[in-house]
């Protein structure tokens, strides 16, 4: 069964279940607030944003399939409709020169879901104005819409790596701001690295505002059972009732490690008085989180598991680390009021 099924089951079922105790007047008591799901969302907005030639209307075109066009610049805006998967996106495809920035932008911007800002990599002639840009036009953009910034036209051999335009436009920034951010290299003439950068943009919308899963605090260890990094997301005043159930998330998480130590993954659940604790260990780490027992386990399982994935890729691992990674990649997903 696929995942986009596996969660469109659940949220019938989940329907099903409210429907019934509504009929029988019945309130559901749980002290812990509920994730907020939209169910049946399909239909999303996604704008794409940076200077002319960037190629948004390349990427569009990818997309769609359509990419043997000749493009030519927008003129305004083109709004195309996307079928992926079994959800529909409406792109809106904005002209980049700077007549159109001035009269469409803020307007397109306030509608979408989802921001896609391009830069030419290959092209640092127009960086400064880019970054401009840029950090302008994204206060406009719906607060916790996720934004994903694209390097394009890696293909060519002048193009710069993630790591100068990170620097250059200054994307560690968003580091604290509350909203789901990425940057990613891709080709729209070749394709390379669009599907991938579009899925994410896809999980965040999809995944994230469908079904939440709220984290309450969260420990990092090595297959010894060492602890790397921790972190505890809940609000200020549930912080200290919050203290002996975290003294035993870190127990658990040290005992999972060393369980867990010859597998390559590993996954495991079990409950901790109110709360539940989501094991998953992958490679050199492993990584257990709290979450409330009504929340959605596969999603917490698949944020750990892409977590890890991240931190074997950025070798340096700091006692900070989780906290930052889960407030730039996953802020809707962990509890408001940080340490
Ligand atoms: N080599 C290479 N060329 C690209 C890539 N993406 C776009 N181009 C080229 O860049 C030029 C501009 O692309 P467009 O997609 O029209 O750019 P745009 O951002 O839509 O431009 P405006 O509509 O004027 O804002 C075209 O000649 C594209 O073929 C890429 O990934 N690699
Ligand atoms: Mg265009």
């Amino acid at each position: 069964m696929s995942f986009y099924e596996f969660r469109r089951r659940i949220l019938e079922e989940k329907k099903r279940q409210q429907k019934q105790q509504s009929k029988i007047g019945e309130k559901r008591t749980s002290s812990f607030s509920q994730p907020e799901l939209e169910t049946g969302r399909t239909k999303y907005s996604v704008a794409l944003l940076g200077l002319e030639r960037a190629g948004k209307t390349s990427l569009v075109k990818k997309l769609l399939k359509q990419d043997d066009i000749v493009t030519r610049p927008t003129y305004g805006v083109n709004i195309e409709s996307y079928h992926y998967r079994d959800l529909n996106f409406t792109c809106f495809d904005l002209g980049g020169h700077a007549p159109f920035r001035l009269s469409l932008w803020k307007k397109f911007i306030e509608r979408a879901d989802g921001i896609l800002y391009l830069v030419d990599s290959a092209d640092n002639s127009k960086f400064e104005e880019s970054k401009q840009t840029f950090w302008h036009y994204i206060n406009f953009a719906k607060p916790n819409s996720p934004v994903l910034f694209l390097a394009n036209k890696s293909d060519l051999p002048n193009s710069k790596e993630l790591s100068e335009i990170n620097e250059y436009f200054e994307l560690d920034k968003f580091l604290r701001n509350l909203r789901p951010f990425n940057v990613k290299k891709i080709s729209a003439k070749t394709g390379q690295g669009v599907y991938e950068a579009w899925d994410w943009m896809v999980e965040i919308l999809c995944g994230a505002q469908q079904w939440k899963v709220k984290i309450a605090a969260a420990v990092l260890t090595d297959v010894s059972g060492n602890i790397l990094s921790e972190a505890m997301f809940g609000r200020p005043d549930d912080q200290a009732h919050l203290a002996s159930d975290f003294r035993k998330l870190k127990e658990l998480a040290k005992l999972f490690a060393i369980e867990a130590k010859d597998s390559i993954q590993s996954v495991k659940l079990e409950s901790l008085f109110k709360k539940h604790v989501s094991h998953v260990k992958r490679g050199a780490y492993a990584l257990s989180v709290m979450i409330d027992p009504i929340d959605p386990v596969t999603r917490a399982q698949q944020i750990q598991l892409r977590i890890l994935e991240y931190f074997s890729r950025n070798a340096t691992i700091t006692q900070d680390s989780l906290e930052e990674v889960f407030i730039s990649k996953f802020p809707l997903e962990v509890e408001r009021g940080i340490r």
